[in-house]
């Protein structure tokens, strides 16, 4: 993309430097000099200004803002795979391109999702928490100290059998659970075959049966607080409960009164329903030991944003050679 009419691509975040010195070079880049999210003031003059918007999780761009866009702003490049930050249907109506940042994210959330499924019952963070308050002080092993629950042989029910879930489904395997799971569809038989997979139409009786739920599932107005009060309710009181995907689609209260009273044994959540808020008594189950939270880290790796910033860049840059980029985001599609 040679000359000076290179397009105006706003950035909304700090990216790796390496993605941001690349895309310096191809666009009339406009990074941020101070790593906060931008307030929608902000974020509503970028978008009147610019060709190209490049924004993140933590920036919500409704309806109301799109309208506001400038003529000028041609593609919302989300770096991130999710998009229920944006109102997809409102930008395409305005002849806004949406994209995300599919793929490459599946394996290190599948890792994260596996390090909760594990944390949880193993009492990971826990024991961890006793050697780092005591100053590396305790009495040493005992035969009935710190005891948590075996994984090997349990049942693992997946919310939303789609790139993540069949990842965090292929690890699963190797640790000896067996796989259930509910999705809108049907896996591949080659899928389910390879996984020995049990498919549940009915998302009630998986959770009914299953010893850990883990959410994988994409946040959209369907799956808005699917895990209800209701659905929560049929989970087994031994059972723990995963959620590396998005807060929404958990009724959080609902799930914090289940801990809180005991009716499900603990919870591993990456996500939270208003995040960046996380709720006091998440943080005082997670105190003792019930809980384990984490401030979305699912695909934190330095590997996984490099990926991330190579397919904004290859979404902009094909869109403005003149054809549709690889990763567009249809609303009929969500
Ligand atoms: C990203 C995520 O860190 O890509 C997603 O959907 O949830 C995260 O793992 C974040 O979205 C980046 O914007």
């Amino acid at each position: 993309m040679p000359g000076r009419n290179k397009p105006l691509v706003i950035l909304t975040r700090k990216l790796p430097d390496q993605v941001e010195t690349r895309m310096r070079e191809l666009f009339d880049a406009r990074l941020v000099t101070e790593d906060k999210p931008m307030s929608q003031p902000e974020l509503v003059a970028a978008m009147k200004e610019a060709d190209v918007l490049v924004p993140a999780v933590t920036d919500r761009i409704d309806q109301a803002m799109i309208a506001q866009a400038g003529s000028k702003l041609k593609l919302i490049a989300n770096f991130g795979n999710g998009v229920d930050n944006i109102d997809v249907a409102a930008a395409v109506a305005k002849g806004i391109a949406v994209t995300n940042t599919p793929n490459v994210l599946n394996e290190d959330t599948a890792d994260m999702t596996m390090a909760l499924i594990l944390a949880v019952p193993r009492r990971l963070t826990e024991g961890a928490s006793i050697l780092l308050k005591s100053d590396g002080k305790w009495a040493g092993w005992s035969p009935t100290w710190m005891l948590g629950h075996r994984i090997w042989g349990k049942r693992l029910g997946i919310v939303g059998m789609g790139r993540i879930g069949t990842a965090v489904a292929r690890r699963a395997r190797a640790f000896g659970l067996s796989i259930h799971y509910h999705n809108r569809n049907r896996v591949l038989q080659d899928v389910e075959d390879e996984l020995e997979a049990t498919y549940w139409e009915s998302l009630d009786q998986m959770l009914a049966r299953v010893d850990i739920v883990s959410v994988n599932c994409p946040s959209t107005p369907a799956t808005f607080h699917l895990l209800s009060a209701r659905r929560l309710a049929v989970m087994q009181p031994h059972a723990y409960l995963v959620n590396t995907a998005r807060g929404e689609i958990i009724n959080e209260d609902a799930l914090i009164s289940m801990l809180e009273s005991g009716k499900i044994a603990g919870a591993g959540l990456d996500v939270y329903e208003h995040e960046p808020a996380v709720n006091k008594k998440l943080v005082k189950l997670a105190q003792k030991g019930r809980v384990v939270i984490l401030p979305h880290m699912g695909s934190a790796t330095i590997e996984g944003r490099i990926d991330m910033g190579e397919k904004v860049i290859i979404n902009i840059r094909t869109l403005f050679d003149g054809h549709r980029p690889p990763d567009r985001v249809l609303p009929e599609k969500l």
